[in-house]
C-alpha cells in the first residue's frame, strides 16, 4: 500500500512546456484523509492533530505527540506554513498560540526540527514588524518555536517552559515523500536554468524579473515603466514565489530597496487586485505586521494607502500610491 502510494505520487507530477515556459502540475496528490492515523486530519500533505484542550511546555507537548505516534508539527516550506494557517482559520482554531517543532537550544540562532531539518529563517515565516523580525531571543532565553494568534500566526521564539496548545504531526512516511514531491517543482533549483530570460531580465524561480533599481517613482509611473519593457508590475499569488524572491533579494544585495508590486485597492477600498486582474492573497503569510506594542496586520492604511509594495522584510504592505519606490517588473513576452 505504501509503495503503491509512493508510485502514484511520483507519477502524478507532470512537466509540460507551453510557449517556452515550464509549467508544473502538482494538484493531483493522492494522500487522502483516510490515510492519516486516527485523530489526525489531512492538512495539505501532512497529517496533523490540533491539541486545543491540552496546554503543555514545549518538552511535554513533544512527549504528548510521541505518545500519539507523532512529533510536534514541523513547518519547513512556505506551502506547509500557508496550508497550516489556512486550516486554522477555516476551522475556527484561530485565537490560540501553538507550539510547533523547532528549537535553537543547542546552538543559539540555529533552528532545527526534532529530525534535524532546518527551520527556515526570514520571510514569510517569522513575525516581521516594521523594523524588527523574529527570532529575537528576548532576554537570552527564547529557544522554542511557537505560532501565536496575536501575531497572526507568524513564528516567534519564546521560553520553552511556557505553557501552550500544540500541533502534532503523524510520522507517516508518505507525507514527507508527498511534501517534497509536491514542492520540488516550485523551488528555484528545479526550474533554474530551464527558463531563459532576455537581458536585463533575470530568472528568479522560473520567472523573468526586472528589478528597476535606477528609477524610483510613484506606483502609476512604475507601472508605465514596466509597460515600456513589455512587462507588468509583478503579481505574487503563490507563497513559494514570495519565498524564492525573498531569498534572491537577500543573496543579490537588493536588500534595503522597496519595490512596487502590481496590487492595489484603488478601484474598491479593501478589495486588492493585481493589474493582471488576479486577486491579491490576503492575511498570513503574505502581509506584514505593524506596531509590536499593539499588533495589527497590513493593509492598514485605509483610503490613504492603496498600493502594494515590498520592502524591509519583503512581506506585503500598503503604501500611498504617490510614494516613490522601485518597479519590480515581470516579463510578459
Ligand atoms: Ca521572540
Ligand atoms: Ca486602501
Ligand atoms: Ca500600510
Amino acid at each position: 500500500m505504501l509503495l503503491y502510494l509512493l508510485l502514484v505520487l511520483t507519477c502524478s507530477l507532470f512537466v509540460g512546456e507551453a510557449d517556452g515556459r515550464v509549467t508544473w502540475n502538482r494538484t493531483d496528490l493522492t494522500l487522502a484523509s483516510q490515510d492519516c492515523p486516527g485523530g489526525y486530519t489531512l492538512v495539505g500533505t501532512k497529517c496533523l492533530m490540533f491539541e486545543i484542550f491540552a496546554s503543555e511546555t514545549h518538552e511535554e507537548a513533544k512527549n504528548f505527540c510521541h505518545d500519539a505516534q507523532g512529533e510536534l508539527a514541523s513547518i519547513t516550506t512556505a506551502t506547509d506554513f500557508k496550508n497550516l494557517v489556512d486550516y486554522i482559520h477555516a476551522n475556527d482554531l484561530f485565537g490560540r498560540t501553538f507550539w510547533v517543532d523547532g528549537r535553537d537550544e543547542e546552538t543559539e540562532g540555529v533552528w532545527l526540527t526534532s529530525s534535524g531539518e532546518a527551520v527556515p529563517l526570514g520571510t514569510p515565516f517569522w513575525a516581521a514588524f516594521d523594523y524588527h523580525q523574529q527570532p529575537d531571543n528576548s532576554l537570552g532565553n527564547e529557544h522554542c518555536l511557537s505560532i501565536p494568534s496575536d501575531w497572526f500566526l507568524y513564528m516567534n521564539d519564546v521560553p520553552c517552559s511556557n505553557i501552550k496548545n500544540f500541533i502534532c504531526e503523524a510520522t507517516v512516511q508518505t507525507q514527507e515523500e508527498a511534501a517534497s514531491a509536491a514542492l520540488a517543482p516550485l523551488g528555484p533549483s528545479a526550474v533554474g536554468g530551464r527558463v531563459e530570460c532576455l537581458a536585463p531580465f533575470v530568472e528568479v524561480g522560473g520567472l523573468c524579473l526586472l528589478f528597476v533599481t535606477w528609477f524610483e517613482d510613484t506606483w502609476e509611473n512604475a507601472q508605465q515603466m514596466c509597460a515600456g519593457t513589455s512587462s507588468d508590475l509583478l503579481a505574487i499569488t503563490d507563497i513559494e514565489v514570495l519565498r524564492t524572491l525573498y531569498l534572491f533579494i537577500q543573496a543579490n544585495g537588493l536588500d534595503g530597496n522597496t519595490f512596487w508590486l502590481g496590487g492595489s485597492d484603488l478601484a474598491s477600498e479593501g478589495t486588492w487586485v493585481y493589474t493582471t486582474g488576479e486577486p491579491v492573497p490576503m492575511g498570513t503569510p503574505f502581509w506584514g505586521l505593524a506596531d509590536m506594542s499593539a499588533p495589527s496586520q497590513e493593509p492598514n492604511g485605509g483610503t490613504s494607502e492603496n498600493c502594494l509594495a515590498i520592502g524591509n522584510f519583503y512581506n506585503f504592505r500598503d503604501y500611498s500610491c504617490g510614494s516613490k519606490f522601485f518597479p519590480l517588473c515581470i516579463y510578459r513576452g
